[in-house]
C-alpha cells in the first residue's frame, strides 16, 4: 500500500513538474523568419556587375553596358560550390552603386537588356533563382539605393523609382529570403544628396516578400556587423535600439559590433567579409584569396560569436566562380566537417543546481539532445546557476560550444567555463560575456572528465538548448599580415614622393595598413611639384572608395599619363582624427605609398 501511494505521489508530481510554464519570451524575441535565418549560419554573397570587368570596387555609373559579357556564365556552378561548401543560400548584387541592373526591367535603361550578353536577352537573376531552387538554397538580392547611374538620383522622383525597381526584383522570382540594403554611399559634401525613404523601402520589401528578412546597418531584419573584416564583437547581443521607422543618427560600428543589451528590437548581426581584398573579381587577386587560417579566423568570429557569416566569392569575367576561391571553400568545408562532426561531448550527463520548477521539461540534459527546441531553463528568479557535464571518461578537447534557445530572447551576459582537475579542483579555462544562438568559446587544450558551465549573470533566468565540444588540430592562432609593409608616414601629413627627376607617370599607389597606430586616408587632393617647393594642384577633393570598411590598397590613374618629380596626396579627411568619424575599433595606420610608372 505504501509503496502504491509512493509510487501515486511521484507520479502526480512528475505531472505537476511536467506542467510548469515555460519561460516568458525576456526582451525583444526573433521572428519565426529571424531564428530560421539565423540557423542558416553560412551564406554566399556574390559580386557581379560592370566591376568585374573594369577592376573598380566602386563604379561611377559612366561604365557602358556593352563591357558587361560574362560568356560563360553558369549560375548552377555558383550554386553547386555553395552547396558543397555548406552554405544555405546565395545573396546576388543585382545592382551595385554603378546603378547596372543584373536583370532586364522596364525601370531602368541601364541593364543586361542593353548589354551584348546573350544577345541582350540573358537575365543573371533567373538564372540564379533557379539554380538555387534546384539546389535547395535561398536565394537573396542586393540592391544599392545609392547609384550613380540612375539622373533622378538626388530628386525626390528617385525614391519612387527606387521602389519600382524593389518591385519588380523581388516580384518576379519567386520567394526571396534576404534583402540586401547597403547604405554606402561616397557622394561627399558637394555630391547628390538622396533622402531615402527608409519606412517605404522596408514596406515595399515585405509587401512583395513577406518573409523576407531584410539587412541593414538598423535592420529591421538583421544589421550590419560594423565592419567589413569578418568579426564580430566578442560580446555580441542580436537587439539593438532603434526607431521604429529604422531612421535616427547613424549607429556607432561598436554598437552594430557588439549589439545593444537591452535593446528594443531583435536585429542578429551578419558579418560580411569578401574571400578576396576587394568585393569583386580581379585577376590580380587570383593570389591573394584567404588563407583557409584566416577563413577559420573568420568563421570563429562570426559562426562562433552568435552572427551569420555571409562570406562574398565573386564571379569572374567568365561568370564564374574562380578555381582558386572554389578550392578555398572546400579546403574550409573539410576543415569545418573535421573539426564539428565529432561532438566529444557525446554519451555525456548533464546536470544543473537549478532546474525550473524541477521539471524533466526543462532537465539539463536536454542541452545534448541535439533537439532544437528542447532546453534547459532556470526559475524565473535566477540569473545565476551551474551545469556539470560529466563525461563517459576523460576527453580532449580546445572549443565549447553553447547555444541559447533564442526563441525566447538572449539573456546571458556573463558566463565562465571550468574543467575539472585530476586533484578534484575546478580550473577555469574560459570567462566570456554573451552566447546568443551559438556561441564557440576558444579554450586552451584540455583533458578532463568533466566540465562546469557557470552562468554568472543573466538578463533573466538563462534558458540554453545547446552544449557541444570540439577539437579543432586545424586552426592555429596567428597573426594574420597580408599587408605589404614599406615606408612608413604618420597619415595626417601628406605623403610625397619624389621621383629623383621630371618622369612621365600614370598616378599612385596607397595601401593604408590595418591595426596601425595613426589614421587612414579617406579623402584626399593630390599636387605635383618640379622643385618640392611650388606645389600645382592637380585634383579637387577626391576619394579612396571604400576604403572605411574595406582598407584595401587603392590605384588611381589619371586620365592621362602626366610628368612630374614630386606628386603629394594631401590627406583631407582621415580616420581616427575626424571627429565625425566614428573610428572606435577602426584605426588603420601607417601606408605604403608610391607611383605608377
Ligand atoms: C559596401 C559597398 O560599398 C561595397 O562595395 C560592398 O558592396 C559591400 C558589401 O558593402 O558598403
Amino acid at each position: 500500500m505504501k509503496k502504491i501511494i509512493y509510487t501515486l505521489a511521484t507520479g502526480l508530481f512528475a505531472l505537476a513538474c511536467n506542467n510548469i510554464n515555460e519561460p516568458a519570451p525576456f526582451g525583444a524575441i526573433p521572428t519565426k523568419a529571424q531564428v530560421e535565418w539565423q540557423k542558416m549560419e553560412y551564406n554566399m554573397f556574390v559580386h557581379f556587375g560592370p566591376n568585374t570587368f573594369t577592376g573598380a570596387e566602386w563604379g561611377n555609373g559612366m561604365e557602358k553596358a556593352e563591357i558587361f559579357n560574362p560568356n560563360e556564365l553558369d549560375c548552377g556552378q555558383w550554386a553547386a560550390t555553395a552547396k558543397a561548401a555548406g552554405m544555405k543560400s546565395i545573396i546576388i548584387t543585382a545592382k551595385h552603386h554603378d546603378g547596372f541592373c543584373l536583370w532586364p526591367n522596364p525601370v531602368s535603361s541601364h541593364t543586361v537588356a542593353q548589354s551584348p550578353w546573350r544577345d541582350g536577352k540573358g537575365d543573371v537573376l533567373k538564372d540564379l533563382s533557379e539554380a538555387c531552387r534546384e539546389y535547395g538554397l535561398d536565394f537573396g538580392i542586393y540592391i544599392s539605393p545609392w547609384d550613380r547611374n540612375d539622373p533622378h538620383y538626388g530628386t525626390d522622383e528617385y525614391n519612387d523609382i527606387f521602389v519600382k525597381t524593389l518591385e519588380h526584383a523581388l516580384g518576379s522570382y519567386g520567394h526571396v529570403s534576404e534583402q540586401w540594403f547597403d547604405r554606402a554611399c561616397g557622394e561627399g559634401p558637394n555630391g547628390k544628396q538622396q533622402v531615402y525613404d527608409w519606412p517605404l523601402f522596408n514596406s515595399t520589401v515585405l509587401k512583395m516578400q513577406p518573409d523576407a528578412i531584410i539587412f541593414s546597418d538598423y535592420g529591421p531584419g538583421c544589421r550590419w556587423v560594423g565592419n567589413e573584416s569578418g568579426s564580430a564583437g566578442r560580446t555580441c547581443w542580436s537587439t539593438m535600439n532603434v526607431n521604429d521607422d529604422l531612421t535616427g543618427p547613424p549607429l556607432s560600428r561598436r554598437d552594430m559590433n557588439e549589439g545593444v543589451k537591452g535593446g528594443n528590437k531583435w536585429a542578429a548581426a551578419e558579418t560580411d567579409v569578401s574571400i578576396r581584398p576587394g568585393w569583386f573579381w580581379r585577376e590580380s587577386e587570383n593570389s591573394r584569396v584567404k588563407s583557409l587560417q584566416h577563413l577559420l579566423k573568420i568563421y570563429y568570429e562570426s559562426v562562433g560569436r552568435n552572427s551569420l557569416l555571409l562570406l562574398n566569392v565573386p564571379a569572374d569575367t567568365r561568370g564564374l566562380i574562380h578555381e582558386v576561391d572554389s578550392l578555398r571553400l572546400m579546403e574550409l568545408r573539410t576543415a569545418l566537417d573535421s573539426i564539428f562532426s565529432v561532438d566529444l561531448a557525446a554519451g555525456a550527463t548533464v546536470s544543473a543546481d537549478n532546474v525550473r520548477g524541477g521539471s524533466r521539461r526543462f532537465k539539463a540534459q536536454n542541452l545534448l539532445d541535439k533537439d532544437y527546441d528542447r532546453y534547459w531553463a532556470a526559475d524565473d528568479s535566477v540569473t545565476r546557476a551551474s551545469l556539470i557535464v560529466t563525461l563517459p571518461e576523460a576527453r580532449t578537447f580546445n572549443r565549447v560550444q553553447l547555444q541559447e534557445y533564442i526563441p525566447l530572447g538572449q539573456r546571458v551576459s556573463e558566463f565562465s567555463i571550468e574543467a575539472l582537475a585530476e586533484d578534484g579542483s575546478w580550473q577555469p579555462i574560459a570567462k566570456e560575456t554573451t552566447i546568443g544562438y551559438k556561441r564557440i568559446v576558444h579554450v586552451p587544450v584540455t583533458t578532463t572528465t568533466a566540465i562546469r558551465v557557470n552562468i554568472e549573470d543573466s538578463e533573466a533566468c538563462p534558458v540554453l538548448n545547446g552544449f557541444a565540444l570540439f577539437m579543432d588540430n586545424v586552426y592555429m592562432s596567428h597573426e594574420m599580415s597580408n599587408v605589404p609593409s614599406g615606408e612608413t608616414r604618420n597619415a595626417s601629413e601628406p605623403l610625397v614622393a619624389d621621383l629623383g627627376e621630371v618622369m612621365e607617370i600614370r598616378g599612385f599607389v596607397y595601401a593604408p595598413k590595418v591595426n596601425g597606430e595613426d589614421g587612414v586616408i579617406v579623402d584626399y587632393k593630390v599636387e605635383i611639384s618640379e622643385d618640392g617647393m611650388n606645389w600645382t594642384p592637380i585634383s579637387s577633393v577626391l576619394t579612396f572608395n571604400n576604403i572605411v570598411n574595406n582598407p584595401i590598397s587603392q590605384e588611381v590613374t589619371a586620365s592621362a599619363p602626366f610628368k612630374t618629380r614630386f606628386l603629394r596626396v594631401i590627406p583631407v579627411r582621415v580616420l581616427g582624427t575626424d571627429a565625425n568619424t566614428d573610428t572606435e575599433s577602426e584605426t588603420y595606420g601607417v601606408s605604403t605609398f608610391s607611383c605608377l610608372l
